[in-house]
């Protein structure tokens, strides 16, 4: 497919609904949405498939933003693995985060020994230049290390969370860049994350899977991540603490479309509530080029979510 000409058509096209054409990108495959909202704008990075993938193979980051969720504008690569000299490849799944003025991008990279770890970048400005202000990981070297999403609560207390196949979580300090305390696992109970369907795998016992993502709305706290079995739907559970009791409450959106892996960033916008996801509905696209889409998100009265569907143009 020609995707230059077709997302030139998708910056321009303004639907009649107001709101995105999806895939919201139709320029590149981009994976794992990580919207941030800033001073009256949505900042939406996401990972990037390389054309005609058969495996994950992504070196970088982009970044596409928005101030009326209908125009984009693509703002191209602002980070990628070669940027930490002690990494060797795979720009997986992150999330940037605002404070005091600087902006620090978690990212999850291989380094040259082949372990996953996770590592900060950090900018003045949310479309970068990113600099890896530590020269190392900022999180272990293990190959569950992936996926990190990152929340600042009401009292100024950072959290990152992370975790393939389980989720595990530690406090930030304020310089954002380093961390306070033993890394904790949430307990991968059914009662956290719900009984796996399928076939048993005892290293996988709940729906629990990967691509945490940390929400707060009417004092409850959101955790949305990616479930199994493979092919991925978009579970949630829901805690009054962020370090817990989490209790499972089901679905966000069912498996659908032709990627086997989905993954969440929910945000509030101008009164709204809007969920990231990504599939494969681009021509030529599958379980490795994906694309980036978005739904708006509602709640029950009781603050549970209403289910999902994806949906295309
Ligand atoms: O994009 C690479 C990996 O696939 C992510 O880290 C997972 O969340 C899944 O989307």
């Amino acid at each position: 497919m020609d995707l230059k000409k077709s997302s030139f058509l998708a910056l321009i096209f303004v639907p009649l609904m107001g709101f995105s054409q999806n895939p919201i990108v139709q320029t590149n495959y981009t994976a794992d949405p990580s919207p941030m909202v800033y001073n009256g704008k949505v900042y939406l990075y996401t990972t990037h498939d390389e054309d005609n993938s058969t495996w994950f193979t992504m070196n970088d980051w982009k970044l596409y933003t928005t101030e009326d969720m209908v125009n984009w504008t693509d703002h191209g690569v602002i980070l990628s693995y070669k940027n930490f000299s002690w990494a060797k490849m795979n720009a997986w799944a992150a999330q940037c985060i605002e404070r005091n003025g600087k902006f620090y991008m978690y990212v999850p990279i291989t380094n040259k020994e082949g372990q996953g770890s996770i590592a900060v970048a950090v900018a003045d400005s949310p479309y970068g230049p990113f600099i890896d202000p530590l020269g190392k990981p900022l999180i272990r070297n293990s190959n569950a290390d992936i996926d990190p999403t990152v929340f600042i609560d009401d009292n100024g207390q950072a959290y990152l969370f992370w975790g393939n196949p389980e989720c595990y979580f530690v406090r930030l300090n304020e310089d954002m860049i380093s961390f306070d305390g033993e890394i904790k696992t949430i307990p991968n109970t059914v009662e956290s994350f719900g009984k796996r369907l399928g076939k048993e795998d005892p290293k996988r016992p709940t729906t629990y899977e990967e691509g945490p993502w940390l929400y707060k709305r009417n004092n409850w706290y959101y955790l949305f991540f990616a479930a199994g079995p493979i092919p991925e739907h978009i579970g949630y559970s829901m805690s009054k603490s962020l370090t817990g009791t989490w209790k499972y409450q089901g679905i966000v959106m069912p498996t659908q479309g032709t990627s086997f892996t989905n993954h969440p960033g929910v945000i509030d916008f101008k009164g709204k509530t809007y969920f990231f996801y990504h599939n494969g509905a681009l021509p030529g696209g599958g379980g490795f080029t994906r694309s980036v889409s978005v739904e708006e998100m509602s709640f029950q009265q009781d603050g549970k979510i209403k289910e999902l569907n994806m949906t295309e143009g």
